[in-house]
């Protein structure tokens, strides 16, 4: 049975002030958070000393509630800029690291050889080979999903490619789907993926950038609302990477068929609640504005026309924050929180959070409303959160020398 979710008002102010109530008692200074675009330098948004990630500062934590009932173990200590990550039905993990390789960590141990067959990316700024995902019936294909930026810094494009995983090789290796329109620098691949019951496949696509980025003479963030541009939106494939008949614009010949949702700045964290068949996604704002939303086919969830969000330099983006024809988030985040990777674990959400270094605990009722929020710190930028077959939550931090850390 799927319950009948109402987007809920956003908790903004609620976190705003138990942030400022933390500062008070912290007495640091106000927050590097704010001013951090989401992920164009990891350099400028580290806020405590990641070498010392055992016991991260809760006051590096500033903006919730901590939850400390969570130990932390780091399995793999010299990952570069891990992305994504998935399970083999054997337990190997695949591991995608954003210059371009897909690795292998058999009971807790990185293989030094990197996996062969996997395409040649665009690794800049943010792009490169981004997330990773296995069929629902690998056991008989042997397929592996990849996403990641292929072509030049004045025109690319996310891509999804699939390959057969056999004796540590990707082979047979095709691309079947690539995002349009081409776009230029490197911002806002979105990129994660998900498989719904049915077997198609989501796929998160970015708004393209930031100003002064642009594409034909206005800024690229506007294709989000542009239903003919796969930029700013989640498409939903089949497994081949044709079109399911039944996505919302199929027929509708003035939209692009693959899209499902649109309305998108930068999805980077995307689950589905099996038990309820919802999907969840977390999405990046610029400066604040970070959204939770539940996402449903058919639907358009406001970018740039109504957000929460403000210019990184200052000034609105849009004086709306809410709008009858478009979707409101569940959660707002302000100061931002950077949010990537997402898993549904135990019927609560885990949201990764690259600036607000933590996995953000949010809890669900069992008609999937949104509840209380805390944060496991991690100290480290959090890329991706995943649960793992053997029941752990496992997290992959974002770093030159990023680490897989179980969380137990
Ligand atoms: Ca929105």
């Amino acid at each position: 049975m799927k319950p009948n979710l109402q987007p809920r008002t956003p908790v903004t102010g609620r976190f705003a002030s138990s942030a400022l109530v933390l500062l008070l008692i912290s007495g640091c200074a106000a927050p590097t958070t704010v001013e951090s675009p989401d992920e164009s330098s990891p350099d400028t948004t580290a806020q405590v000393d990641t070498a010392n990630s055992a016991s991260p500062s809760p006051e590096s934590q500033a903006s919730l509630p901590l939850d400390r009932d969570w130990q932390l173990t780091t399995v793999v200590d010299d990952l570069e800029h891990p992305w994504g990550l998935a399970w083999l039905p054997d337990g190997t993990m695949l591991i995608t690291e954003r210059p371009g390789r897909l690795r292998l960590v058999r009971d807790g141990v990185l293989d030094p050889t990197p996996v062969s067959g996997v395409p040649e990316v665009l690794a800049i700024n943010q792009g490169g080979l981004l997330d990773v995902a296995i069929h629902p019936r690998f056991e008989e294909n042997s397929l592996v999903y990849l996403t990641y930026s292929d072509g030049t810094s004045d025109a690319n494009q996310v891509q999804v490619a699939r390959g057969e995983f056999q004796d540590d090789r990707l082979q047979n290796v095709e691309v079947i789907f690539t995002a349009t329109p081409p776009k230029p620098q490197g911002q806002h691949f979105g990129s994660r993926m998900v498989w719904l019951p049915d077997e198609t496949l989501l796929v998160s696509i970015g708004d393209g950038g930031n100003p002064p980025v642009e594409l034909e003479g206005e800024l690229i963030r506007l294709q989000a609302q542009n239903r003919e541009s796969h930029l700013g939106s989640i498409v939903r494939l089949n497994d081949d990477g044709s079109i399911p008949e039944d996505n919302p614009w199929v027929n509708d010949g003035e939209s692009d068929p693959a899209i499902w949702s649109y309305g998108h700045r930068n999805i980077q964290g995307l689950a589905l609640d099996a038990d309820s068949g919802g999907v969840w996604s977390t999405e990046h704002g610029a400066r604040g504005g970070d959204e939770l939303n539940r996402i449903q086919g058919g639907e358009n969830y406001g970018w740039p026309l109504v957000t929460h969000s403000e210019e990184y330099t200052g000034g609105p983006i849009s004086d709306r924050q809410t709008h009858p024809d478009k979707v409101d988030p569940y959660i707002v985040w302000t100061p931002a929180i950077a949010p990537s990777g997402l898993a549904v674990y135990h019927g609560d959400l885990f949201a990764g959070g690259l600036v607000s270094e933590s996995v953000h605990h949010i809890q669900l009722d069992e008609s999937g409303n949104v509840g209380d929020q805390r944060a496991i710190a991690i100290g480290q930028r959090v890329r991706d959160v995943r649960e793992g077959p053997d029941g752990h939550l496992y997290v992959l931090t974002d770093a030159p020398q990023g680490q897989l850390i179980r969380l137990h």
